[in-house]
């Protein structure tokens, strides 16, 4: 890892896991250190995602690429890469990016690509995780940190934050506990990867150098 980890986002809406990114480089910032992480660029699909404003009130540049003007998913996935590139990160984070990724793009970001997902994977891939696992009646729910390979929500896991389901939980209320435990637990492994203490190889994913648990490493709300 250089000195510093420049880091690329990708964001599809709100930013809030951008917003806690940047809020704890920023804390970091006055440490006699600083923090390990940069964050070089903010892209996304949309055009009104409000992540976008966000970053611009952080101070960091940002580009849209609205998948809508390309003419499917390998050449808008080959305009992002050519986005992204000439920003030379060392890691790019996907962030409530919204948009199934091509083999092409994940390998071209092998090792150096991280996303966020409502849920304690392997349990409930894809979208409406809120609502499925309420309606499976489970106690427990949560949030996983995951280096992204080509099997969609199944790459090797970093860290999980575990929510407990009380009675009363609405999709919309159990949601919100679990974004409380996303914006701890990216920010963690953001730093672990910006130290150069985590890393992907053949053997899943190695934080200082010993293998992690299938479940990543976990946390409790
Ligand atoms: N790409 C690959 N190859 N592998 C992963 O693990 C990926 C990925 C791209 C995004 C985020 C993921 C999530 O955390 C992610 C992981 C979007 C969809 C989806 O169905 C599914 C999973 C994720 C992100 N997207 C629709 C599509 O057709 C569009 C949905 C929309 O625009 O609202 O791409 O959950
Ligand atoms: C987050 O809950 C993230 O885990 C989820 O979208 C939300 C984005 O919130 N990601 C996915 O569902 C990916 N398919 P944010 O824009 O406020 O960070």
């Amino acid at each position: 890892m250089p000195s510093v980890c420049n880091v690329v986002v990708l964001i599809s809406g709100s930013g809030s896991n951008l917003q806690a990114l940047i809020d704890s480089i920023q804390a970091d910032a006055e440490t006699s250190t600083g923090h390990p992480a940069r964050i070089g660029a903010v892209l996304a699909n949309r055009a009104d995602a409000y992540g976008l404003s966000r970053a611009q009130q952080a101070g960091i540049p940002t580009q849209v690429l609205d998948h809508k003007q390309f003419d499917g998913r390998d050449a808008f996935d080959a305009a992002l890469i050519k986005a992204i590139d000439g920003y030379a990160p060392d890691l790019v984070v996907l962030a409530g990016f919204m948009r199934i990724l091509t083999p092409a793009f994940v390998r071209h970001y092998a090792g150096r690509l991280l996303n966020i997902h409502p849920s304690l994977l392997p349990k409930y891939k894809g979208l409406h995780t809120h609502q499925r696992a309420l309606e499976a009646g489970d106690s427990e729910h949560g949030c996983s940190v995951h280096f992204v390979t080509e099997e969609l929500d199944g790459g090797p896991l970093v860290v999980q934050a575990v929510v407990p389901v009380q009675p009363q939980d609405t999709p919309d209320s159990l949601a919100r506990r679990v974004h409380e435990q996303e914006h701890r637990i990216y920010p963690l492994a953001l730093r672990w990867f910006a130290e150069g203490r985590l890393s992907l190889t053949d053997q899943g994913a190695l934080l200082d150098g010993e293998p992690l648990p299938a479940t990543g490493h976990l946390v409790r709300a």
